[in-house]
């Protein structure tokens, strides 16, 4: 007995470091010691005792923690506890996280469109170039007199959006305003941080290099007659389960929208900043994307209202459009995303009186349809420099992070898997680990405001979580650790004939909503997972679940939190 792996012991499959809290969960009745042994248990580093029975009402499991913060030895491990058997083999070291810091980022390079992906970079996964999108068609919806229903328009480029083959505006928006932001809040250590793109060797950090596959295409979105942002470049209907080179489904711009066009203002404004530093290797860039930024806001300013609505859409036009709508139909988010990273790029007040920047006293998580906190965090990146206008609202703003990442962590060291993720049944909807991510992220904002470790560690309990600490016992990031999803929704890695699915991809993770219908184990709010490639509800990537892990892993590595 205890001489087989068991899945009963839940921990981050990929490892600790040396003096951070280290914490497994043992599910069940199990009770009295554990041991952190080399994995042929013939050596122990260390002794412990499990902790007092737990309950997990959103899993339905009896938990005890197994806490190993004590040991700081160096190597690989395993937890043995003689009655139940061992876990999955784990690493204490320093730097343990840079691993999936450049997986999660190298991710996206599997993702881009109109390019072929050759064996150097992209090995068993190369592929032929998919989607050139150089001749994408005007929908009906979207024909202007310049552009009548049928021009054709060039708009190569950009990343897949999910297990689908479609390029949404929208949720580009949040995934580069995420990825960009770590750049802006860890530039040192992004900067050498290499993921092996064609790119590598150039001028640019490849976190910049890899965003920029998507904000060129992005700039082709933008209609040059009047500055908004069409919503979407898409298929009429979602492409079946085959390789990208082998379709040639037409490909059309939808209709413009105000978030679409807002969430461009922002994206292009920050990248606007950022790209000032690189104009020697990219000439004009900087120039040409405050121009995009402001002209979109100009048209959003007066088009306030102009939502995008599928099914409104679909009675007046042909062909109908099936494909994922992000639908947002409130932008007042989107509004004070676009004025703050406006304000903070040009230092021009008349952007920040534009809008009303702190409409309520909740500072909401960020998601693709809430991006009112993604201005905070940029405000608060720019708080020695912002001008008197904006130093008045300072402590508001800090206020405010700081009650989200309170918010966040209460209770967390009492809940049964001792991670921040998972405090409500709210936690667990479509997506739920992009949420896991983003309130990891919200925390190291507060972090950095306060310098209170506290904030650190509670982010890295999230990062635990998507790396195996949680009811599902599963790594979420393809790849990545010892359980791993092995059949994710997501064309390229389905139709590939490759059996490892494509790596370092984030699946949505928990969801009771199970609007794919399909078949799972369980309907509690932290168990309803299923590693099968129907379930587009719980088991599909996306890049907006990428990026915040990108930004989490990268951050934690950046700080070496402990
Ligand atoms: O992430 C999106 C989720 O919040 C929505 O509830 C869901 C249904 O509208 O759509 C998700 O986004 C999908 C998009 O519409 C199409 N590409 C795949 C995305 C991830 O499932």
């Amino acid at each position: 007995r205890g001489q087989q792996l068991t899945e009963a012991i839940r921990l981050n499959q990929v490892g600790f470091y040396p003096l951070a809290p280290k914490v497994a969960v043992v599910v069940g009745t199990v009770v009295g010691k554990f041991f952190i042994t080399t994995p042929d248990r013939k050596t122990t580093v260390f002794t412990g005792q499990l902790g007092p029975q737990r309950n997990d009402a959103l899993a339905g499991q009896q938990t005890r923690i197994a806490d190993f913060s004590g040991c700081k030895t160096v190597g690989t491990f395993v937890i043995w506890i003689p009655s139940l058997g061992f876990s999955h083999s784990f690493q204490i070291r320093p730097g343990v996280h840079e691993g999936v810091a450049r997986a999660s980022l190298k991710g996206f390079y599997y993702q881009r469109t109109a390019t072929p992906l050759p064996p150097t970079y992209a090995g068993q996964w190369s592929r032929p170039l998919g989607h050139p999108d150089n001749q994408v068609l005007v929908h009906g919806s979207a024909a202007s007199a310049q552009r009548p229903t049928g021009t054709l328009i060039s708009a190569p480029r950009g990343w897949y959006d999910a297990g689908d083959y479609n390029k949404y505006v929208v949720n580009s928006g949040i995934t580069l305003g995420t990825l960009l932001s770590l750049y802006e809040d860890f530039p040192a250590y992004t900067t050498q941080l290499n993921v092996q793109i064609p790119e590598s060797k150039n001028a640019i950090p490849d976190l910049l290099d890899e965003s920029l596959w998507n904000l060129r295409w992005l700039l082709a979105m933008q209609d040059p007659a009047d500055g908004g942002v069409y919503h979407k470049l898409t298929n009429a209907k979602f492409d079946g389960m085959v390789m990208p080179d082998q379709v040639s489904t037409p490909r059309y711009v939808v209709q413009k929208s105000t978030a679409a066009t807002l969430d461009f203002a922002a994206v292009m404004a920050q990248a606007s900043r950022i790209f000032r530093k690189f104009n020697q290797p990219l000439p004009g860039l900087a120039d040409s994307c405050l121009q995009a930024s402001t002209k979109a806001w100009e048209w959003a300013q007066q088009h306030p209202t102009v939502y995008y609505q599928q099914e409104a859409l679909n009675k007046q036009f042909q062909p109908a459009i099936s494909t994922g709508a992000y639908g947002d139909q409130d932008v007042q988010d989107e509004f004070v995303w676009a004025a703050a990273e406006l304000y903070a790029t040009t230092k021009q007040e008349n952007y920040y009186k534009a809008v009303q920047l702190f409409p309520g006293d909740k500072t909401p998580l960020p998601t693709w349809n809430q991006v009112r906190t993604l201005a905070y965090y940029t405000l608060a990146r720019f708080r020695s420099e912002l001008t008197p206008l904006a130093q008045k609202d300072l402590g508001q703003l800090r206020q405010g992070l700081i009650t989200l990442a309170d918010n966040l962590t209460a209770g967390a060291t009492t809940r049964a898997y001792q991670t921040v993720m998972g405090k409500t049944a709210a936690d667990f909807n479509w997506g739920s680990s992009s949420n896991a991510a983003n309130q990891g992220i919200a925390l190291l904002q507060a972090y950095q405001l306060t310098g209170d470790k506290k904030y650190a560690l509670a982010a890295l309990t999230n990062l635990d979580y998507l790396l195996g600490r949680n009811a599902t016992g599963y790594c979420f990031v393809t790849g990545t650790g010892a359980k791993s999803p092995q059949h994710p929704h997501h064309r390229l890695s389905e139709a590939d004939g490759v059996l490892a699915p494509v790596p370092g991809l984030l699946v949505g993770g928990p969801n009771p909503g199970r609007q794919d219908g399909c078949q799972y184990t369980s309907s509690l709010p932290a168990t309803t997972y299923a590693d099968d490639v129907c379930s587009y509800a719980s088991n599909e990537i996306a890049i907006n679940w990428n990026a915040p892990l990108v930004y989490l892993a990268g951050a934690l590595e950046a700080l070496q939190v402990q």
